[in-house]
């Protein structure tokens, strides 16, 4: 069990589709803290940076064109495996194998239209919540009901 950090993006569907508080709502329930939050508009540069890995792969151009289309939510969330709780409550990369009471698996049906990102391990959170937030953006706070999440 560690204190880990990670970063979410509610992608262009997601905020076109009116899901944002949806996303959100089912991401702060787990008991995950919200350490940063804003609505933006991703630019080419920037999606290059943030899906660096996927460079090669055909559905790059395709993928930058969709981030960079409609502004996004980017969020922080903090907690103890805050990576790996996240990626579960989001559920599969394509939304047809992700299970019901999953947010891909209740809200999308086609690969490509995924509403939600979330950093995949440690190295790629820090990564990317440097990416997308200044250290002065992200807010360092204690909640009344802190032990009750965590023993
Ligand atoms: P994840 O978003 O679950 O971390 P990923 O990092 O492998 O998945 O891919 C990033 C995004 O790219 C993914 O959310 C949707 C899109 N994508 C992945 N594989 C794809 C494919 N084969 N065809 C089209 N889009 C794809
Ligand atoms: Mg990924």
């Amino acid at each position: 069990m560690s204190n880990e950090k990670t970063l979410v993006l509610v992608k262009p569907d997601g905020v076109q589709r009116g899901l944002i508080g949806d996303v959100i709502g089912r991401l702060e329930k787990t008991g995950l803290k919200i350490v940063g939050l804003k609505l933006i508009k991703i630019n080419d540069e920037l999606a290059g940076k943030h899906y660096a890995e996927h460079k090669e792969k055909p559905f790059f151009e395709g993928l930058v064109k969709f981030i960079t289309s409609s502004p996004v939510v980017a969020l922080v969330l903090e907690g103890n495996n805050a990576i790996s709780v996240t990626r579960k409550t989001m559920g599969s990369t394509n939304p047809v194998d992700s299970p019901p009471g999953t947010i891909r698996g209740d809200f999308a049906i086609d690969l490509g239209r995924n509403i939600i990102h979330g950093s995949a391990n440690e190295t790629d959170a820090k990564r990317e919540v440097d990416l997308f937030f200044d250290e002065n953006e992200l807010s360092q706070y204690s909640r009344s009901n802190d032990e009750w999440i965590t023993e």
